[in-house]
């Protein structure tokens, strides 16, 4: 077991910021996200749901020492200049550094984050490869093998170079990764969105647990791991979804999600249209993800929250505007500008549903 002590500060300047009790006797949800300004996180009290597993910036933000792993997506976010994204456990989690990665481990939960400087400068291809081949290894060796959700950043995903789009390239190294260390995965990959930032490094994150979850597939799509050749020699190693049962509460991880059905693209060059197909999917994932787990999930502002990536900045009023309209204003969403691992897709929501909390 490891032990849950709260994580020793790096420096001493942190150290206000690890008091984090809860000061309510409200459930404190095994996982939560918040969206929250870079003020808001770098004051001395930032706002916290029991104690934070990592924050992912977005934007351009002042660094700043923290005790937890600190991510840069390399993605911008449309309203403001730029916007953190806090990642919330109810233990208090032990800090680390192996192997490349900033962890954060608590009794049931191991989030971590590839540092970008451990790897040599190689192509996409092989850069992806061993990343995820010494990712394997180590929630292995640390106990958490079970890999629940991966956010991956992709530079430049839809250039070509060397004859190849770097997303299917990207798909080749993490494909080799999985074939290698878990080649009796028979469809069980975990819940992922890969976008495509302008520039930096590769940037890999992710949730794994100490057991499985429950990979959910929408009836309306092909897998995507069975994808047909066109799409690249390797097809994309994840889920459309995945069902985590925590001990008293459950979530059900959304995928990258967007206009395909089967395994095309629909309505090419078509915004509204594209969000329409995009909510189907969601709903069908959140649907079957329900049905397979016996939890009534429900894609709605208090239980849920979402991620819009938005391929072309100057859409952004209207697919706030739709978004709005369909879930309401409340929704926990954060817009960010992101190339999409098609080109002719302008749109991809991913988000996180959680169960209602247990009754007291
Ligand atoms: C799609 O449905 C859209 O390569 O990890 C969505 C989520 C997409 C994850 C990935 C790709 C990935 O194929 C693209």
């Amino acid at each position: 077991m490891i032990p849950s002590s709260p994580g020793q500060p790096k420096g001493g300047e942190t150290a206000s910021l690890q008091v984090a009790p809860a000061t309510s006797l409200d459930h404190v949800a095994p996982l939560a996200f918040t969206y929250v300004s870079p003020e808001a996180y770098l004051s001395s009290e930032p706002p916290v749901c029991g104690h934070i597993l990592a924050a992912v910036i977005h934007g351009e933000m002042a660094a700043a020492p923290r005790p937890w792993p600190q991510v840069s997506s390399g993605l911008r976010p449309l309203e403001t200049t730029a916007a953190v994204e806090l990642l919330h456990s109810r233990f208090p989690p032990r800090y680390a550094v192996e192997d490349g990665f900033d962890l954060a481990i608590t009794e049931e939960i191991l989030c971590g984050a590839w540092r970008p400087d451990t790897l040599p400068d190689v192509p996409l291809e092989g850069l992806t490869e061993a990343l995820y081949e010494r990712l394997f290894p180590l929630i292995e060796r640390l106990g958490f093998p079970h890999l629940q959700r991966i956010w991956n950043v992709v530079p430049a995903i839809n250039a070509e170079e060397g004859g190849m789009e770097r997303y299917k390239q990207f798909c080749m190294g993490r494909h080799a990764a999985f074939s290698k260390y878990l080649p009796d995965i028979d469809g069980r990959y975990p819940s992922a969105s890969a976008v495509g930032s302008a520039e930096g490094p590769l940037c890999v994150y992710f949730l794994a647990a100490r057991t499985p979850g429950t990979p959910i597939e929408n009836p309306n799509q092909v897998s995507a791991y069975n994808y047909p050749r066109q799409y690249g020699p390797r097809s994309p190693s994840f889920s459309r979804a995945l069902v985590r049962r925590w001990q008293d509460q459950a979530c059900l991880f959304l995928s990258g999600t967007a206009s395909i059905k089967g395994h095309e693209s629909k309505h090419n060059g078509a915004l509204a249209a594209q969000a329409d197909e995009t909510l189907d999917n969601l709903k069908t994932l959140v649907a079957v993800g329900s049905d397979a787990s016996g939890i009534g999930f429900d894609l709605a502002p208090a239980t849920s929250v979402l991620k819009a990536y938005v391929r072309r900045p100057t859409d952004l009023l209207a697919i706030r505007d739709l978004l709005h309209r369909h879930f309401g204003r409340s929704m926990k969403l954060l817009y960010l500008q992101a190339d999409i691992c098609r080109v002719e897709l302008l749109l991809e929501l991913d988000g996180v549903v959680f169960s209602a909390p247990p009754a007291t």
